[in-house]
């Protein structure tokens, strides 16, 4: 473990937070490290299934690090906590009001934040380094296996809503947290005691898919992320829950409804980012859903280059572009699905029939779209030789079959 030198301790966060905020940080904190105080709501979490496949979060050693930070940086003695403001907007655009138009959660509408938060937190941390050298440390932007949102409360930045998000007073939630742990002990701020949650619950009420649980009996905020939107249309790679499908809209990639709702992000809070990486690009959000699906790889590519969109691959977007242009419903979007039902990758041939099959079903559905509906969907089911495929072209010419008898599920 390295030594703070002959500085006093408390003059070199004072330089450490001016370095940050010069690097471009929003709000910068200091937590002590140990254990965490969470540790067991965090194993309650991945035994009870709610962290879907991410198999990274719910590995043994996941778990154990994510208790013991030591095991991740050995003598680890603190923590410098940042977060960065994201929201390019303080409205929406009409996409909200128009299902035929593509939402995209506002942190993915300009670049990946990975891309550009993480360079600047090494370079803060090799600052510091040159400061008490030698120190050792780690820096990580989403993807360590520490508890970001604990260290960040730890570090005094904010509470945990029943959202689950890291809210910071007068600030709200959109925002990126990074971490730098040290091996050194610096003074630390005070934790974040309060909760401004109150007997608020418009984020529970407002989830579409019933994926926030509330608060334990701990008082831990508590998610099933199988159930999550964002979950469905990034990290999961395979099909969408049948039964998930209607309640995501046209949010095709992430979600903030349960942000949106809060008080604490209202426009009186919610600052635009100066950060112009983080600025809505062209030909992302609200863009026309149809125009989404026609995309090949090389367009797709180029529109998401360096974007966290990229994440997701062109099968995880068009699945979800198939997804919220069924639940638009209009014929409008038959065209472009009947040819989506050629494609070469099943999980959008399958989405797209089902797709197909929710917009046919519809009694005002014009008889020519319903006919060619079924001819396509037959043809394909004779030549297809993916089993998923099948089932979901067999039940979409089920559902055709029942045209006008009632509205779709
Ligand atoms: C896995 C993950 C997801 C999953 C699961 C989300 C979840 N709520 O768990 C999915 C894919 C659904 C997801 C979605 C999103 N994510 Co995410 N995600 C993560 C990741 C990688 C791990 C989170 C985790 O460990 N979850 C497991 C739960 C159990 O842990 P936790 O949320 O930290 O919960 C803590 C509390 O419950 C607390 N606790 C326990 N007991 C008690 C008791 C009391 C009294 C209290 C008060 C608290 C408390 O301890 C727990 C453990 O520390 C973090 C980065 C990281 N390394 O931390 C980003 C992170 C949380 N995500 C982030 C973002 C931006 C999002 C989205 C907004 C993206 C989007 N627009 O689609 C959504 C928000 C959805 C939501 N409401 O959470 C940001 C959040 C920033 C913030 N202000 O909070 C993070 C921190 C990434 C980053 N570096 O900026 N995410
Ligand atoms: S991000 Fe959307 S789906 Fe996920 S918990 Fe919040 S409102 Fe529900
Ligand atoms: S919507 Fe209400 S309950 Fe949910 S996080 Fe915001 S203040 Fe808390």
């Amino acid at each position: 473990m390295s030594t703070l030198g002959t500085a006093p301790a408390t003059e070199l966060t004072a330089r450490i937070r001016e370095r940050a905020q010069e690097l471009g940080f929003d709000a910068v904190g200091f937590a002590p490290l140990g254990r965490s105080e969470h540790g067991d709501a965090y194993a309650r979490w991945v035994e009870a299934g709610h962290a879907g496949e991410m198999g990274y979060l719910a590995r043994e050693d996941a778990v154990a690090k994510r208790r013991d930070p030591s095991l991740v940086l050995p003598g680890g003695r603190s923590a410098v906590v940042v977060a960065k403001g994201y929201s390019g907007e303080a409205e929406q655009p009409d996409a909200l009001h128009d299902p035929s138009r593509a939402i995209f959660a506002r942190y993915a509408r300009g670049d990946d934040y990975h891309e550009i938060l993480k360079p600047r937190l090494i370079e803060l941390q090799e600052w510091i380094g040159r400061e008490v050298t030698p120190v050792g440390g780690r820096a990580y932007v989403d993807t360590g296996p520490v508890l970001e949102r604990e260290l960040a409360a730890r570090a005094g930045l904010g509470w945990f809503g029943k959202n689950t998000m890291l809210i910071q007073p007068q600030r709200g939630s959109y925002y990126f947290l990074g971490v730098i742990l040290l091996d050194v002990p610096l003074p630390a701020d005070p934790p974040f005691e309060r909760e401004h949650c109150g007997t608020c619950t418009r984020c529970l009420d407002g989830c579409p898919t019933g994926a926030l649980l509330g608060r334990d009996a701990s008082g831990a905020p508590r998610m099933d992320a199988r159930r999550c939107i964002s979950y469905l249309t990034i990290e999961l790679k395979g099909p969408i829950p049948r039964e998930l499908r209607p309640l995501i809209g046209n949010r095709i990639y992430g979600c903030d409804i349960c942000q949106e709702v809060c008080p604490h992000n209202n426009t009186r809070f919610v600052q635009i980012t100066s950060e112009e990486a983080f600025w809505p690009r062209q030909g992302v959000h609200g863009d026309r859903l149809i125009e989404l699906m026609e995309m090949d790889q090389a367009e797709f590519a180029r529109r998401f280059k360096n974007s966290p969109v990229k994440r997701a691959k062109r099968r995880g977007l068009l699945r979800n572009v198939a997804v919220a242009l069924g639940n638009w419903g209009a014929p409008e979007a038959v065209p472009v699905l009947l040819a989506a039902l050629q494609d070469d990758e099943p999980l959008i041939r399958g989405h797209a029939a089902w797709a197909l099959g929710r917009i046919a079903f519809r009694s005002d559905c014009p008889p020519d779209a319903v006919s060619a509906c079924i001819a396509a969907a037959e043809r394909r089911l004779s030549g297809e030789k993916d089993e998923w495929v099948r089932e979901e072209l067999s039940l979409a010419l089920g559902e055709i079959s029942r045209n006008g008898e009632s509205a779709p599920a």
